[in-house]
C-alpha cells in the first residue's frame, strides 16, 4: 500500500528532480540526454530561463555550446534542484526556427536586412511619428522575462526621449494587482519576507497558486517541509479545481470562480468573533479604510464582517461554513506559524487588487507579518517580473526603483538622475496594457515595440487586439520566428537568447541575480541591450545612452544609483556576479542582505528601537480595507452555462515558443484539452478525448476532454491551459478583456463559455 508519506515524497521527485539524478556529480563529467559522458569545458553561473522562482543554474559549455545545465547547489533558492523545464534548458537554444537575420516585412513578406536597414528604418518611423502625431503615437510593450538593464534604457528612451510614459509590459498581465494590492496595504511594492520562510511555517494558505506546476521548485521545498513534520504541518489549498498542488493539502476548498473574496472576509469574522486577532498589533501597527482610502474604525470593519458570516456566505461561496470556520481557526491560531501564498488565481481578476487586500488583512488582524514563517506571499510569475519591470519601473505608471509617475518629487528625482530638464519628464501616465493595443486598434498608437513577449497569443480577446497590432508599425525583438507576434510585425529583430547575453535578474523573493554569458548567440543575433542603445542613438538622444555598451555593467551602474535613498536600494554589479544572489535592500557593498522587511532586526531600514514600522505609509501603519464581495464581470448564465478558467501546466512555458522546441516537453504535452468535471461531462455526453467546442460570446475554440487528469475543476467550472500555438486551440481567443478598474490587470481566471461536443 502507499503511505501518505511516499506520496508526497512521489509528488516531490516528480516535479523536483535533484540534479544528481540528471548529471553526474562527478565535477565536469556531465551526461547528456543520449546518455553518454561528455566533459564540459566550463561551468557558467546563471538563473533559469523559466519561472520566478528564479533557480540557480550551472551551464556546462563545451566548444562553445551549453551541453548541460544542472542546479546550483549553493544558490539558496533552490540548492542544486531544477525541474524538468530548467534541466532541458540546453535544448531551447539550437532550433531551427531561431532568428538569425534582421527581417522587413516588404509587400506582405518577410525578407532579410542588414542591422543598419532595420535600424534606421526603425528610427525613421518612431521619429517621424512623434513629429507628426506627438509623443504618445508610440509605444513599447515589455516583458519580466528581459534583463533589468534592458527595460532601463527603454524606460529612458519612451520617457526621458519620446517624451511619453508609453511603455508597459506583460507584468500588467501578471502582477499589477499584486503590485496594487501590496502599495494600497503597505506603501512599498513586493513581499516583506522571503522563500526562506517556508522553513518556519507551520501552516500554508496558498489561494489562487498551482505551486505544484507553475513553482516546482517551491513546491518541492513545501513538500519537504510536510515530509519533516506530517502532523503539524498544515497546507490548505483554496482553488476552484483540484490541481496537484491540491493532492497534498489538508484542506482543499474548492470554492466558485470570484468567489473568495467573501470567503477571505467569512475567514476574518470567524477570527474576529472568536477573539483570535492580535489585538496589541492591530492598535499599534494598523487602521482601516475602505472605498478609495476613506477612514474607517475598527467597529466599523466589525459591523461590515457582519454581512459574512459563514453560514451566510457559504452557498454562494461554495465552501461549507465549518470549513471556514476550521481553517480560520488554524490560520490563526497563535502557537503556529502562518504563510500564505497566491499567484494568478487573486491577480487576473476584475477585483484582483481587492481580493489581494483580503489576504493582507488575515495576516493584519492576526499579527502574522514581520517574522519568520509569518508572511502574506505573493508569488512572482516570470522570472524577472520583480527585477526587470516593478523594480525598474517597466509600466506606464512607474518609474525606476518603486518611483511613481504620478509623484512630481520622483519625477524630479529621474530628471536629476538622468540628467534632463524637468520639463522633459512626462507627467500624464501612459497606456497600460490593454488600453495600449486598443489605441492601436483606434490607429491612435502608430509606431508599437514589443520585446520578449508574444501579446499576440497571450492578450485575452484575441479577435479584437490581433488586427491593432497588424495595423500599427510593429518592431518585434524575438529569438523565434514565426510566432504569433512575430507574423504580424514589420520589422523582426533577431535577439540573443538566455546565456547568449549577460545581466541582471530579480526573482519573485526581492533577489537580485546575476547570469553571466556562457555562449554566443546564433547569425547575427544581439543582445536586446544592444539593440535598445543603438535605437536610442539614432532617435537623436547620445546623451541618453553616453557610456552605456553591450556590456551591461554599465547600465547597472546608472540603475544602481537610482536605487540610493530608496526602499529597494541594490548593491553593486561586481557583488552580484561574485553572490548568488541577494535579497534588497542592500545598503552598502559590505551590508548583508535582508529577510524581512519592515521589521527590526532584519531590516536596515527600521531604526533601533522602532520594532515593526511600516515605513511606506506615512503614519507607518499598514491598512487593513474593508472590501466587499464583488463578483466577476461576466458569470455563467442560460447561454454560457459554465465558468472558464485558464492557467498553465508544469511542461510549457506560456505561448510555448521555447517548450515546444523540446522533444520531451512536446511530447509529455504535444496540445492543450480543456478539464472537465466528469458529473458535468456525463450531463453533456461528453468522455474522455471526446473533441469539445469551448463557445464564448466572442470565439469558440475546439479542444479534446479530459475528465479526470491532473486536474479537475469543480462542477459546473471548465479549464484550459493558453500553451498552444494552433489557432483552433488557443484559448484566448474565447477570454473576455475585463479588467480591475485600480490595476488594469485583465481578468483571465472568470468568463463564462458553453460546450458541445465538436
Ligand atoms: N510550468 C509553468 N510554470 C510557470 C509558468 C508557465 O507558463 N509554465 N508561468 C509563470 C508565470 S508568468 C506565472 S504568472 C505563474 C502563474 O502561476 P499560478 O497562478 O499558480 O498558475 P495558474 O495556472 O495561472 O493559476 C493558478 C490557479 O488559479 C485558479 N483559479 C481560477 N479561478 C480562480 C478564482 O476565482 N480564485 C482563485 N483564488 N483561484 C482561481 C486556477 O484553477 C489555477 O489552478 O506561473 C509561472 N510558472
Ligand atoms: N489565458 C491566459 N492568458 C494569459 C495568462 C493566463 O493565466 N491565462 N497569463 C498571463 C501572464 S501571467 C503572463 S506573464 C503572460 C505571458 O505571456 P507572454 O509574455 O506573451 O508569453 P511568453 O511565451 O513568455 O513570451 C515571451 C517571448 O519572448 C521570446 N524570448 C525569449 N527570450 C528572449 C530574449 O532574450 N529576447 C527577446 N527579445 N525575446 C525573447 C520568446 O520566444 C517568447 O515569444 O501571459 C498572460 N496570458
Ligand atoms: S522551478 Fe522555475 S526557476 Fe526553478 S528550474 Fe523550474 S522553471 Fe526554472
Ligand atoms: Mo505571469
Amino acid at each position: 500500500m502507499i503511505t501518505r508519506r511516499d506520496f508526497l515524497k512521489g509528488m516531490a521527485a516528480s516535479v523536483a528532480l535533484m540534479t544528481a539524478g540528471c548529471t553526474s556529480r562527478e565535477r565536469g563529467k556531465v551526461k547528456t540526454d543520449s546518455g553518454e559522458q561528455q566533459t564540459a569545458e566550463k561551468w557558467v553561473k546563471g538563473v533559469c530561463r523559466y519561472c520566478g522562482t528564479g533557480c540557480g543554474v550551472l551551464a556546462g559549455v563545451t566548444r562553445g555550446k551549453i551541453v548541460a545545465v544542472k542546479g546550483d547547489p549553493e544558490c539558496p533558492v533552490n540548492k542544486g534542484r531544477l525541474c524538468i523545464k530548467g534541466i532541458l534548458l540546453p535544448k531551447i537554444i539550437d532550433t531551427k526556427d531561431r532568428v538569425k537575420k534582421p527581417l522587413i516585412k516588404k509587400d506582405g513578406k518577410f525578407v532579410e536586412a542588414s542591422w543598419d536597414e532595420a535600424l534606421n528604418l526603425i528610427a525613421e518611423k518612431f521619429t517621424s511619428a512623434v513629429k507628426e502625431y506627438g509623443p504618445d503615437s508610440v509605444g513599447f510593450y515589455g516583458s519580466g522575462q528581459t534583463f533589468a538593464e534592458e527595460t532601463y534604457v527603454a524606460s529612458k528612451l519612451f520617457r526621458a526621449g519620446f517624451g511619453t510614459n508609453n511603455i508597459d509590459g506583460n507584468p500588467r498581465t501578471c502582477m499589477a494587482s499584486a503590485v496594487a494590492g501590496f502599495l494600497t496595504t503597505y506603501g512599498e511594492d513586493e513581499p516583506s519576507g522571503t522563500y526562506a520562510d517556508i522553513e518556519a511555517a507551520d501552516t500554508f494558505f496558498l489561494i489562487g497558486s498551482n505551486l505544484a506546476e507553475a513553482h516546482p521548485v517551491l513546491f518541492s521545498r513545501l513538500v519537504d517541509r510536510k515530509n519533516a513534520d506530517p502532523n503539524k504541518i498544515k497546507i490548505i489549498v483554496a482553488d476552484p479545481r483540484r490541481t496537484r498542488t491540491a493532492d497534498i493539502a489538508d484542506y482543499h476548498l474548492a470554492f466558485t470562480p470570484g468567489r473568495d473574496l467573501s470567503m477571505l472576509n467569512a475567514m476574518a469574522y470567524v477570527i474576529v468573533t472568536e477573539g483570535l486577532t492580535d489585538e496589541k498589533f492591530i492598535n499599534e501597527h494598523t487602521e482601516f479604510k475602505m472605498g478609495q482610502g476613506d477612514t474607517m474604525t475598527y467597529e466599523q470593519y466589525k459591523a461590515f464582517l457582519q454581512d459574512y458570516v459563514p453560514e451566510k456566505v457559504s452557498d454562494a461561496a461554495g465552501v461549507p461554513p465549518e470549513i471556514i470556520r476550521e481553517i480560520a481557526r488554524l490560520f490563526a491560531d497563535k502557537n503556529r506559524n502562518t504563510m500564505s501564498m497566491w499567484c494568478m488565481g487573486l491577480n487576473q481578476r476584475s477585483r484582483g487588487v481587492w481580493v489581494n487586500n483580503l489576504v493582507h488583512n488575515l495576516h493584519l488582524i492576526t499579527g502574522k507579518i514581520c517574522r519568520p514563517g509569518n508572511t502574506p506571499f505573493s508569488l512572482t510569475g516570470q522570472p524577472s517580473a520583480c527585477g526587470s519591470v516593478r523594480e525598474v519601473g517597466g509600466l506606464s505608471h512607474l518609474l525606476p526603483c518603486h518611483r511613481m509617475v504620478a509623484n512630481a518629487e520622483h519625477r524630479k528625482q529621474m530628471a536629476e538622475l538622468w540628467r534632463i530638464p524637468e520639463e522633459r519628464m512626462p507627467s500624464k501616465p501612459g497606456y497600460h496594457t490593454l488600453a495600449m493595443f486598443k489605441a492601436a486598434v483606434e490607429d491612435k498608437l502608430k509606431c508599437l515595440w514589443v520585446m520578449t513577449t508574444n501579446p499576440g497569443q497571450s492578450l485575452p480577446n484575441l479577435n479584437y487586439y490581433r488586427p491593432g497590432m497588424e495595423k500599427t508599425f510593429l518592431v518585434v525583438s524575438e529569438a523565434y520566428h514565426p510566432t504569433r507576434t512575430s507574423e504580424l510585425a514589420d520589422v523582426v529583430l533577431p535577439a540573443a537568447l538566455w546565456m547568449e547575453k549577460e545581466g541582471i535578474y530579480g526573482n519573485g523573493e526581492r533577489r537580485t541575480q546575476h547570469l553571466a554569458k556562457a555562449i554566443d548567440p546564433p547569425g547575427e543575433a544581439k543582445s536586446d541591450l544592444w539593440t535598445l542603445i543603438e535605437v536610442t542613438k539614432r532617435c537623436g538622444f547620445p546623451e541618453l545612452v553616453e557610456g552605456f555598451t553591450d556590456d551591461p555593467a554599465t547600465v547597472f551602474k546608472e540603475y544602481q544609483k537610482c536605487s540610493v535613498g530608496t526602499g529597494m536600494q541594490l548593491a553593486s554589479y561586481d557583488r552580484y556576479k561574485k553572490e548568488h544572489g541577494l535579497t534588497w535592500p542592500v545598503l552598502s557593498d559590505d551590508a548583508p542582505e535582508t529577510y524581512i522587511r519592515y521589521a527590526e532586526p532584519w531590516d536596515p531600514l527600521v531604526k533601533p528601537g522602532e520594532g515593526i514600522k511600516f515605513y511606506g505609509r506615512p503614519n507607518g501603519r499598514a491598512v487593513i480595507w474593508l472590501r466587499p464581495q464583488q463578483d466577476p464581470v461576466e458569470m455563467p448564465d442560460k447561454d454560457y452555462p459554465y465558468f472558464l478558467t485558464t492557467g498553465r501546466m508544469l511542461e510549457h512555458w506560456h505561448t510555448g515558443t521555447m517548450t515546444f522546441n523540446v522533444p520531451e516537453l512536446k511530447s509529455a504535452a504535444p496540445e492543450m484539452y480543456v478539464e472537465i468535471n466528469p458529473e458535468d461531462a456525463a450531463a453533456l455526453g461528453i468522455k474522455e478525448d471526446d473533441l469539445v467546442n469551448i463557445t464564448s460570446r466572442r470565439a469558440t475554440c475546439k479542444m479534446r476532454a479530459k475528465l479526470n487528469g491532473r486536474g479537475t475543476p469543480k462542477p459546473g467550472v471548465v479549464y484550459a491551459s493558453f500553451h498552444d500555438q494552433v489557432q483552433e486551440r488557443m484559448i484566448n481567443f474565447v477570454l473576455l478583456d475585463a479588467f480591475d478598474p485600480g490595476s488594469k490587470q485583465p481578468e483571465y481566471k472568470v468568463c463564462a463559455v458553453r460546450l458541445s461536443k465538436a
